[in-house]
């Protein structure tokens, strides 16, 4: 038997026969991500349905060193969730459902693989809510934002899902369950595994469940879209809002030629007759109609020229297709290369007004598309008509987001796309503690290689 052949048995000895795929057709899909900038060549899916599943798997391929790339709904961006060099891909899609809800305090244990979506159903169906949401709600998972700490457009309010995880259980590099999910709201007794867990980026192991706060329901909002004239007044609102309007939920930034593509890559009417100059939307909600108390404070901010309210769902909707679809529309144009980046605030209107400027210096045919989440000076720089494999533009870029004392991942994580800048994050004493930490959990290496620490970036010895 070929070595693949032997691994391929042992595999469908754990889960089960037709949960091992490895027909290089219905794999396609594992293997790519959603951008279609990083694939990889085929190579078995594990599909677990239980925690021991997962935990056998992870300790037969620990025992042959064989790789290992965790996998939720594979809608990341940054590379950190498909196999480029023939790892086995841990797919967490059988391992789902909403556990229980613990109604009258609103907290929610759910499978590693349930969607955002259902999460979100099924606090509602209790009167709750959950505090992270994002377009790829109903494909994104537990699991997958836990790992990439996903953060989304509500976090301005409820935080990133850092803040949603009460507890997790997972499986470590090593094989090892560990679970916290007994169900306090509160622990503080030292070295605090949810948090270490969220945002590793499947690097330390697999999680397979999670214990999530739920946020209060507040089923008034109000959505609003204020074009102004120039970006300062714009970014300089943006990070204000917070501070003037408690109530406020999302607020999101944009610019004239990105609306311009999703108008017609989706055939939508602009909001304004006139297009120029960015736009800032803001969705307020609470428990008594907010219209009032955040037409106040759009009153108060000055460069505004243009309102549009929505009042109805419906025209809610509309309003936040203008932001959601950029991804979509981005997309149309070519592959993209991604970055999501964040700045002190202040600085928000002057990484918007260099970006672009500094992209067609080296680049002069490719085009920058900015948009973001303008509250907490977050904005995602998305690049095409460069090729896929040609970083000069991003490295630039992020050195410019360095000069500004600006963070090189402030949303969709390092992944691989952004491995080779984990420098410009961290100094090398941090670096060589996160390589220890990452070899506590997982000492031979086998978890997400090449994700977010690079290969040669830690070591089982430190
Ligand atoms: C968003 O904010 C997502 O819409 C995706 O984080 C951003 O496509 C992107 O770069
Ligand atoms: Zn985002």
């Amino acid at each position: 038997m070929t070595p693949e052949e032997t691994l391929g048995r042992a595999l469908r000895d754990i889960v089960g026969g037709g949960n091992v795929l490895d027909d290089p057709e219905v794999t396609a899909r594992y293997r790519r991500d959603w951008t279609g900038r990083f694939h990889g060549p085929p190579t078995p899916v594990v599909r677990p349905s239980s925690t021991e599943q997962v935990a056998a798997t992870i300790t037969y391929c620990r025992d042959r060193e064989v790789g290992i790339v965790p996998q939720g709904g594979n809608t990341g961006l940054v590379g950190g969730s498909v196999p480029l060099a023939g790892e086995v891909v841990l797919s967490l899609d059988r391992l789902a459902g909403v556990e229980s809800v613990t109604a009258h305090a609103g907290v929610l244990t759910a499978a590693a693989g349930t969607t955002i979506g259902d999460v979100q159903r099924a606090a509602r169906e209790h009167g709750w809510d959950y505090g992270v949401d994002l377009a790829s709600r109903d494909t994104a998972t537990v699991g997958g934002t836990i790992a990439t700490n996903a953060c989304g457009t509500r976090a301005v309010r409820y935080g990133d899902t850092r803040h949603q995880v009460v507890g997790v259980e997972v499986v470590t590099g090593e094989g090892v369950t560990l679970s916290n999910l007994g169900g306090t709201l509160r622990d503080n007794t030292g070295y605090h595994l949810p948090s270490i867990v969220t945002g590793s980026e499947g690097t330390l192991g697999v999680v397979t469940r999670a214990r999530l706060r739920l946020a209060a329901s507040y089923s008034l909002r109000t959505t609003a879209l204020l074009r102004f004239g120039s970006v300062g007044d714009a970014a300089l609102a943006a990070e204000s809002i917070r501070g003037l309007l408690p109530t406020v939920e999302s607020v999101e930034l944009f610019l004239a030629d990105g609306l311009e593509l999703v108008c017609a890559a989706f055939d939508l009417a602009p909001p304004f007759t006139e297009t120029t100059g960015a736009y800032v939307l803001i969705e307020a909600a609470d428990l008594r109609d907010p219209t009032v108390e955040l037409s106040e404070v759009v009153g108060s901010l000055p460069g505004v020229v243009d309102v549009a309210v929505a009042e109805d769902d419906a025209a809610r909707r509309r309003l936040w297709r203008y932001r959601e679809e950029h991804t979509a529309a981005i997309s149309t144009v070519g592959i993209p290369h991604k970055l999501d980046v964040a700045v002190p605030p202040g600085s928000l209107a002057e990484l918007v007004e260099r970006a672009p400027l500094l992209v067609s210096s080296i680049a002069p045919r490719a085009r920058t598309w900015l948009f973001g989440h303008g509250g907490e000076s977050a904005l995602h720089i998305n690049i095409t008509g460069v090729d896929p494999d040609d970083d000069t533009v991003d490295d630039a870029v992020l050195r410019l987001v360095g000069e500004l004392h600006g963070t090189i991942s402030a949303e969709h994580g390092i992944g691989r796309a952004k491995a080779r800048w984990i420098e410009l994050a961290h100094g090398p004493a941090e670096l060589q503690l996160l390589g220890r930490i990452k070899a506590a959990f997982d000492p031979s290496g086998i978890m997400n290689p090449g994700v977010l620490l690079p290969r040669t970036g830690w070591s089982a010895d430190g």
